[in-house]
């Protein structure tokens, strides 16, 4: 059984194909390389791999993606509809999810960022006291990233509600389910933070029409993809005043362009899709664990709904 490794998440494959070969001995691994000739893998782990890793590799069972969104491997050609695609649960990145968005909600709403701004000039300056009913948090998207960044935020007691297409039952957690009560959810909703998989149905979902029926003074905080948001609709709605600040993670065009607008914005905070780092030796142990159970046949969790896209 050969498997191909090929990934973005580090220039030295060496830490992650060593303990890989050690933890599924049966296999044999092999770094990707641009020149070298086909390998006929039958398994591939990977992180944004090479455009012609599919047409190359043609004869792969399985796919096993070392992050939790799969939208990239959908733009490579070569990929066939059948072959199953694995992609990482958690595996330490929902608690970091969860840190990033009580980060961009408190620096907001208990108005730290004016307290930075307050120090530049050395004024001693309490501002109100917070009113959590002020500040009604929606998340988009309940699955592991998105339920963990919900019931952390509910702890801190904030009026937290969820959108998704099926719903759950977490407790204290209003749930808003499908496309017939988006506007619902928009509507009771002051802090948006967005962790939908980018598909057909979710591009482009962070648009003017869909942010305007968001409460006055919102915040956005985009971790789900860049093609999520409308970049101009998001500029044109914070000039307008409708929306308050943004906390950026990831973006139409990765590394973002020197020139881009987002940079420079004041109320614009962006970070280098960093919210939740797929974390070298949780992913390892993951990956590991699921080829394992591929290999003895046995059934597999994580596998991506091809129909659904995510
Ligand atoms: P999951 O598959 O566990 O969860 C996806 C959630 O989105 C589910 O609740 C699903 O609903 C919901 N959803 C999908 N499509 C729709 C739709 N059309 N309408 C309403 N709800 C929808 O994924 P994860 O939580 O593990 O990851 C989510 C995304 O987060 C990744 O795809 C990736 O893009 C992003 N991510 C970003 C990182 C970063 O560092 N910035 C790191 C990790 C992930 P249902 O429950 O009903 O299926
Ligand atoms: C992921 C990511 O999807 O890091 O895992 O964005």
């Amino acid at each position: 059984m050969k498997i191909i490794f090929a990934s973005a998440h580090d220039t030295d494959s060496e830490p992650w194909i060593k303990p890989l070969q050690a933890l599924v001995p049966t296999a044999e691994f092999q770094n990707w390389d641009e020149h070298g000739p086909t390998i006929g893998a039958q398994l591939a782990v990977v992180w944004n791999p090479p455009a012609d890793i599919f047409l190359r590799e043609s004869k792969l069972e399985a796919i096993f993606n070392l992050g939790a969104g799969v939208d990239a491997l959908f733009r490579l050609p070569g990929l066939k509809d059948d072959t199953p695609i694995v992609r990482l649960e958690d595996a330490g990145m929902a608690v970091q999810m969860a840190e990033y968005a009580a980060y961009a909600l408190l620096r907001a709403s208990r108005q730290f960022d004016a307290y930075e701004a307050l120090q530049n000039t050395q004024f001693w300056t309490p501002q109100p006291d917070i009113d959590r009913r002020k500040w009604p948090v929606g998340v988009m998207g309940m699955g592991v990233m998105g339920a963990r960044v919900a019931q952390t935020l509910a702890s801190f007691n904030y009026p937290v509600a969820g959108w998704s297409r099926s719903g759950n039952d977490l407790p204290g957690i209003a749930q808003f389910v499908g496309r017939h009560q988006l506007s619902a959810f928009l509507g009771r909703t002051r802090v948006l933070i967005n962790t939908l998989p980018l598909t057909d149905e979710t591009r482009g979902i962070l648009s003017r029409q869909n942010l305007l029926e968001l409460q006055p003074h919102a915040h956005i905080v985009n971790v789900g993809r860049g093609e999520h948001l409308i970049e101009e609709d998001l500029l044109a709605l914070l000039d307008s005043g409708h929306i308050q600040g943004a906390t950026l993670d990831v973006f139409r065009q990765e590394p973002l362009p020197q020139d881009h607008p987002f940079w420079r914005h004041p109320r614009i905070t962006l970070t280098p899709h960093v919210a939740a780092a797929s974390l070298r030796e949780e992913s390892i142990e993951q990956v590991a664990e699921k080829i394992n159970r591929y290999l003895r046949g046995e059934p597999l969790t994580g596998v991506v709904a091809r129909s659904k896209g995510y």
